[in-house]
């Protein structure tokens, strides 16, 4: 597979490590006193000696429930491709799972042959950005893993329902009050089992490739939590064996919507002038940011709350504008300074600049994978990640079935 590094993400590596992996390493000791069994190397191949270093193991998700968007890529995808990179430079061998969580996007109506089409557009897309199998990391279907399922039913039986009543993702989706203590007949129809579990799910996704560190945006903190919690549970009820994992945040900030900046940006918005896709053209990406919402005040400044459209568009020149000589990026406060006094037309210029050199070759190989061999391509790509996940995952269930008493020691 040709290189996908475009030349503007070279310098932005270096960033990438120090923002995010030095957490990685910092918390790697801690990870292998703590846990005997966070080996992800071991889980599948027999123990040669105690003192063998210990691989971290990442595993992160993204729903196929569209083509990702500039919110997913600077929230996620961009630090999972940073990740790639520095496990391929440094040669530590730790190991990548980056999933297509399909099962998580049936919590909320799908129609098949729509989600048959995002799955494969949703391997394309992260091919594009520049993941590569042989380069570490593994890309599959979560549902062409069922070991995932199976974890999930055992979390589930041990999982609190006060817990998950806690949890404010379904309340959103069902647009209940955060703090409704007293949720109506009429919203406890609504609320599926799926939907109301879907934390369970997501611990499943984790736990049972025993990963060590799960980089997410700052919204998935609360399912991590729960996650941890899981473990915890388990490992005291049976036996010690899965992992805690620690939660890597991504440096990004949420990324908001261009038409109504209160919002997060989003795949499912009905409006698709509120996102831009990573495989937008230029003139689209153009588009979106003139037209992106402001406010009537004529100063541009950096204020989130008070001015969550100008800031959005300062915070995205912040992402994607060049990196400094030293790696760091230009904070949109400071940008907020420069551009002060200037016109809009001045800031909206540079951020489109900004973005469109950010994704620049996302589009074109996007619909080179999702076509190559006559689309089989993506499917291959697909099978051979699922093999390995399910390895890898299998290896994890053959203690949890023995340490609950479904299976037989092997
Ligand atoms: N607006 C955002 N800004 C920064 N990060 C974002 N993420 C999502 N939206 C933003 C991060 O993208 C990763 C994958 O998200 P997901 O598709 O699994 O679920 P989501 O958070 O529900 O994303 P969407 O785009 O809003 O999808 P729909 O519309 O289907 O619900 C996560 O790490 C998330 O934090």
């Amino acid at each position: 597979m040709r290189s996908t590094i475009c030349a503007r993400c070279r310098p932005l590596i270096g960033q990438a490590r120090r923002q995010i992996l030095r957490p990685i390493s910092q918390q790697q000791k801690r990870c292998e006193s703590t846990s005997s069994t966070s080996d992800a190397t071991t889980n599948d191949q027999p123990k040669t000696t105690e003192k063998k270093k210990k691989r971290n193991v990442v595993f992160s998700g993204i729903q196929p429930t569209g083509i990702p968007h500039l919110g997913n890529y600077l929230g996620a995808l961009r630090q999972w491709k940073k990740l790639q990179d520095d496990v391929e430079a440094s040669g530590s061998g730790d190991k990548l799972l980056f999933s297509v969580v399909d099962l998580h996007a049936i919590t909320v109506p799908q129609e098949a042959s729509i989600l048959r089409l995002r799955r494969r557009e949703m391997m394309a897309a992260l091919l594009a950005i520049g993941l590569d199998p042989e380069k570490g990391s593994t890309i599959f279907f979560q549902s062409s893993v069922p070991q995932h399922t199976e974890l999930m039913w055992i979390l589930s039986c041990t999982a609190s329902m006060g817990y998950l009543g806690r949890m404010t993702q379904w309340k959103s989706k069902l647009a209940v009050q955060n703090h409704a203590t007293d949720i109506d007949e009429i919203a406890m129809t609504n609320l599926k089992l799926g939907l109301f579990s879907y934390p369970v799910l997501q611990a499943a996704d984790v736990l049972v490739h025993r990963a060590t560190h799960v980089p997410v945006g700052e919204d998935q903190r609360q399912h991590l939590e729960f996650a941890r919690e899981c473990a915890t549970n388990f490992n005291h009820t049976f036996s010690n064996i899965l992992v805690p994992p620690e939660t890597v945040t991504t440096p990004s900030p949420r990324v908001m919507s261009l038409v109504q900046p209160t919002q997060k940006m989003s795949k499912s918005t009905p409006n698709h002038r509120s996102r831009i896709l990573i495989t937008s053209t230029s003139n689209e990406i153009r588009q979106r940011i003139y037209g992106a919402v402001t406010d009537s005040e004529d100063a541009i400044t950096y204020e989130p709350t008070r001015r969550p459209g100008v800031s959005n568009l300062l915070e995205l020149l912040s992402q994607c504008g060049p990196a400094l000589a030293d790696g760091t990026r230009r904070s949109p406060e400071e940008l907020g300074n420069e551009f002060n006094g200037r016109m809009w037309k001045d800031l909206k210029n540079a951020v489109a600049d900004a973005v469109v050199a950010e994704l620049e070759g996302v589009r074109e190989r996007y619909h080179e994978f999702l076509n190559r061999k006559g689309g089989k391509w993506i499917d291959e790509i697909e099978a051979e990640g699922a093999e390995a996940a399910r390895r890898s995952a299998e290896a994890t269930m053959k203690l949890v079935r023995y340490a609950v008493g479904l299976g037989r020691k092997s």
